[in-house]
């Protein structure tokens, strides 16, 4: 019988230069895996805890405690035991913790033990990842949201939203819409640079210019979906991140390039408006993650109409996702890994919103890495959607690359952006 034979960690860089963790599996019969943990900088209040070490080196960011959770604490408790049974792996670090939010371990330690169990598993067994962790059921190519223009937190422009995405759905395969999106991009860049205007690229690999108001970048990008030869609202369409929690004020929402507070309701009138003119179809945390009452609203006006993905609201909590089914709030759910903490949790929450017609949309953070980990998740659980950044960087094409080789091997393979918003 296979059994882990050894566990480690790393502290390594992320895309921002903060250091993160790496976590290294070694299984009885010679198999070697390593993942490394991703982290995010708009992040949900009711997040899994990130555990950094708070002392002087890395201003504070250092993963020294993390990695020594893994080193010790971890290794002596999975060391022996079979990694073919991930809920059992995930069950005992869960245990050991003790805590709902990896407040002692850290869930950066945790998730990169049990992201590095999976891909040791599926090594050992000489299958791809997605295969591992969902069976011949996993066929599915996932619809990116390409983030090409970012603002927020993610970039220092004037932009309140933090990302303005498309979606090429008029497509028979991922690859003729990472084609099509890339071709967008690159007409979007001619278009910013005739403005005079930067095209110095944010986190996610997105251009981050100066524009006017919270619209115009979605000027912007209709012109270059048009430049680039597609039809916008037919063949390519437009999701967004306003990340709103980041832009709670008292009294409201602070939008400081249109130099306005405006309230729940008037933000999602600004929704409404902006859907009855572009063909947008997806909208996340366009409310705070405290908010409630207002998402009641916004679900109320919109979700008959478009996609409302709850990424701060939800935190990929199984707990949280239930209290919203309930609630009647929003009808999707980002899914982050790093949000929850392990791969088996991160599936228990995709498998409730699957079960009560809530989308899933598959996410990276905007601190990533080159490990492509949520390529490989978002085809085994049929997520349909993914979130991984534009099509440049390589922590971002890391996964669009991974997708093509999936594709590839797929050999038949679903892509459902035709079905998708219809
Ligand atoms: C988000 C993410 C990823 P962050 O808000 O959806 O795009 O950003 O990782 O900074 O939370
Ligand atoms: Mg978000």
């Amino acid at each position: 019988m296979v059994y882990i034979d050894d566990i480690y960690a790393d502290e390594v860089l992320d895309s921002r230069g903060n250091p993160t963790v790496r976590a290294t599996v070694v299984l009885s019969d010679g198999t070697l895996a390593t993942a490394i943990v991703p982290s995010g900088a708009s992040t949900g209040k009711r997040e899994a805890l990130e555990l950094r070490d708070g002392d002087d080196r890395y201003m504070g960011k250092g993963v020294l405690k993390a990695c020594d959770n893994v080193n010790t604490k971890i290794a002596d408790e999975l060391i022996g035991i079979s990694p073919f049974n991930q809920a059992e792996v995930d069950a005992v670090m869960k245990q050991l913790d003790g805590s709902d939010n990896y407040e002692n371990l850290g869930a950066n330690a945790v998730l990169g033990v049990s992201m590095a169990v999976a891909r040791a598993a599926a090594n050992s067994l000489n299958i791809p990842l997605y295969r591992y962790l969902g069976g011949s059921n996993a066929m599915t190519m996932p619809v990116p949201m390409f983030n090409i223009i970012n603002g927020g937190s993610h970039a220092n422009n004037s932009v309140d939203f933090q990302e303005y995405m498309i979606m090429p759905v008029n497509f028979d395969a991922f690859s003729e819409a990472l084609r099509a999106a890339s071709e967008v991009y690159h007409n979007l860049k001619k278009i910013i640079a005739g403005m005079g205007e930067s095209t110095a690229l944010g986190d996610e690999g997105g251009f981050a210019p100066n524009l006017k108001n919270n619209e115009e970048p979605i000027q912007v990008i209709m012109q270059a979906i048009e430049k680039a030869g597609y039809k916008p609202g037919e063949d390519i369409v437009i999701a967004l991140d306003v990340a709103s929690s980041e832009l709670v004020t008292e009294g409201g929402y602070k939008l400081d390039s249109e130099n306005r507070i405006v309230s729940a309701e008037e933000l999602v009138d600004y929704y409404v408006d902006l859907c009855a003119k572009y063909p947008i179809v997806s909208i996340e945390d366009g409310l705070s993650e405290d908010d409630w009452d207002g998402w009641k609203i916004m679900t109320e006006k919109l979700a008959d109409k478009i996609q409302l993905v709850g990424d701060d609201l939800f935190v990929t909590n199984e707990k949280i996702l239930q209290e919203g089914i309930d609630k009647g709030i929003a009808n999707a759910i980002l899914i982050k890994p790093n949000q929850i903490g392990s791969v088996t949790e991160t599936m228990q929450t995709v498998r409730l919103a699957q079960r009560n017609g809530y989308k899933c949309v598959m996410s990276h953070r905007s601190g990533e890495s080159e490990d492509a980990f949520i390529a490989d998740f978002a085809v085994a659980l049929n997520t349909g959607e993914i979130k991984t950044g534009s099509t440049a960087r390589g922590e971002r094409t890391a996964k669009y690359n991974r997708l093509l080789e999936i594709e590839r091997e797929l050999g038949f393979s679903e892509y459902p952006g035709k079905v998708l918003f219809s």
